[in-house]
């Protein structure tokens, strides 16, 4: 007999699935809460902003996670998730962000998941910001260009840290910090399309989240010194198209608008080369001394990301093809195929994410989403509602067999959540038809379905991967040795 071989994940990774509140939960207005940023972008972030959003939108119910939420965690007990990553909707608890007491009917829908997620061994980590934040906060305080918000915040992270101390360990300040540079309503809730934006406005609000973060980090360790608490980027690494110097130097500058985030968040500094560029365009912040000393002073516990695609740069983009990811329009790569939705597969760019983002900072790494979205056809097979997704298969297969390559490297990667355990509304465009999940939800983009479950094939196999510490996911090669 051929010798078995031991390709395994680190004992403790943990297998994990991700969420947003607001992509799942839907109760958009149920037992208090307010509206938010994200119900402003009933269509998504490529959307138009309604203030209030206009008649029926699918994050309204979305796949009603609020009420369904038991059924849906006794899936991913049976598809042995160690671990699921929430967010906290700030409107449930806060509704209009400034409140001075709590909503108890909104903690106490957290309280339960949490409790439940616990009972079935499921660790918890814990977004406290995920691309949503209360509406009034908008209309009435102008967004995160306003310092006042950092108070805001504070008071409802402080509650959380306090409240599900000994229960949640892991927490990520925001979802996504960068993304504001393409997207700033989505992030910082400023209503400007991004060639009208004021360059300052856009980066003092910006500051204030990085702030924010850094407070977080500060009061998380003081309420309880296990905390882990991590920052959360964007990562979509950008190669240059040729060996031109212009084009490369164009690369580095581009992956700089994602460094920019973890230099702070991490380092604890403003890089040299953001000063440059705000110099270079006029940016005027204020950032005092005691705030510098702050960021200094607490950088995160670990570094957290999301990794769908990688993207190519070049010094003259005229002429070339363009693909389009969620928001960043860049050069395509000639040498990787697209998702339906036309986002670039590249699994070797995780392992490249990964050992970079090391390299830098040395600092514990979660790859925080990570997964294909595409149109799911629900079939019946031997008289169950099913889903063939082999293509999402060999996506989380082929991005897992990377990480693990990373972690060969030296890479000191912690977990792994995918995105996502079950069908969601899309955040780019707002879509049920875009689906990520290894469970089908029923419900289609007009908002019609019955919003019943079913397991998808990559269930299964999710299942197998984490039941085997990640050694299926080399199964075929060793049948083939
Ligand atoms: P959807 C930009 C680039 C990559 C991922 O996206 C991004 C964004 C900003 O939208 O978003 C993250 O649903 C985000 C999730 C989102 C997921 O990626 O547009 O953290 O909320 O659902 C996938 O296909």
């Amino acid at each position: 007999m051929k010798q078995r071989l031991q390709k395994q994940f680190p004992k403790n990774f943990f297998w994990g699935g991700a969420l947003a509140a607001s992509q799942v939960e839907g109760a958009a207005t149920a037992d208090g809460k307010g509206l938010t940023t994200a119900d402003a972008l009933p269509h998504g972030v490529f959307g138009k902003v309604e203030i209030p959003p206009q008649g029926d939108y699918l994050k309204k119910i979305a796949v009603d996670f609020y009420h369904r939420y038991p059924e849906d965690l006794s899936l991913f007990a049976e598809m042995k998730l160690k671990m699921l990553r929430i967010s906290i909707s700030w409107a449930r608890i806060f509704p209009n962000g400034d409140d001075e007491t709590p909503n108890e009917k909104g903690l106490a829908f957290y309280d339960d998941l949490i409790e439940t997620l616990r009972r079935k061994g499921i660790e918890v980590m814990v977004t406290l910001e995920h691309f949503e934040f209360p509406l009034h906060l908008v209309t009435h305080y102008g967004g995160w260009k306003n310092p006042k918000l950092i108070d805001l915040y504070m008071r409802f992270v402080k509650l959380l840290f306090k409240r599900y101390q000994g229960k949640v360990k892991y927490w990520l300040t925001f979802n996504e910090i960068n993304v504001t540079l393409e997207a700033p309503f989505n992030g910082v809730g400023i209503n400007r399309s991004l060639d009208q934006i004021d360059q300052t406005e856009m980066y003092q609000a910006i500051h204030h989240q990085l702030v924010a973060s850094a407070l977080a980090v500060k009061a998380g360790h003081e309420i309880d010194s296990n905390f882990m608490i991590g920052n959360m980027v964007a990562y979509s690494p950008y190669y240059p198209l040729t060996p031109k110097p212009e084009d490369v130097l164009e690369a580095i500058q581009e992956n700089r608008k994602t460094f920019f985030f973890t230099d702070v968040q991490a380092r604890g500094t403003y890089p040299a080369y953001m000063q440059r560029y705000f110099k270079d365009n006029g940016i005027n912040l204020k950032i005092t001394k005691a705030e510098q000393q702050l960021l200094q002073e607490n950088t995160v516990d670990f570094i957290s990301f999301s990794y769908y695609m990688s993207y190519c740069a070049s010094a003259n983009k005229e002429g070339l093809e363009k693909i389009r990811g969620n928001v960043i329009s860049a050069v395509a790569n000639p040498y990787l195929k697209k998702s339906d939705w036309g986002w670039q597969i590249d699994p070797v760019g995780l392992r490249i994410a990964l050992n970079t983002l090391y390299d830098r900072y040395q600092k514990p790494l979660f790859i925080v989403e990570n997964g294909i979205g595409a149109n799911d056809d629900l079939l019946e097979v031997a008289g169950q509602k099913t889903v063939q997704d082999d293509y999402r298969i060999a996506y989380h297969k082929a991005h897992l067999q990377q990480a693990w390559e990373a972690i060969q490297d030296g890479v000191d990667l912690r977990g792994y959540t995918a995105w996502t355990p079950l069908d969601i509304v899309s955040n780019g465009v707002a879509e049920m038809k875009k689906r990520y999940g290894f469970i089908y939800v029923d419900r289609n983009n007009d908002g019609t379905g019955t919003l019943k479950r079913y397991k998808k094939k990559s269930f299964y196999w999710y299942r197998d991967v984490i039941e085997s510490n990640g050694s299926a996911l080399f199964a075929e090669d060793q049948s083939a040795n």
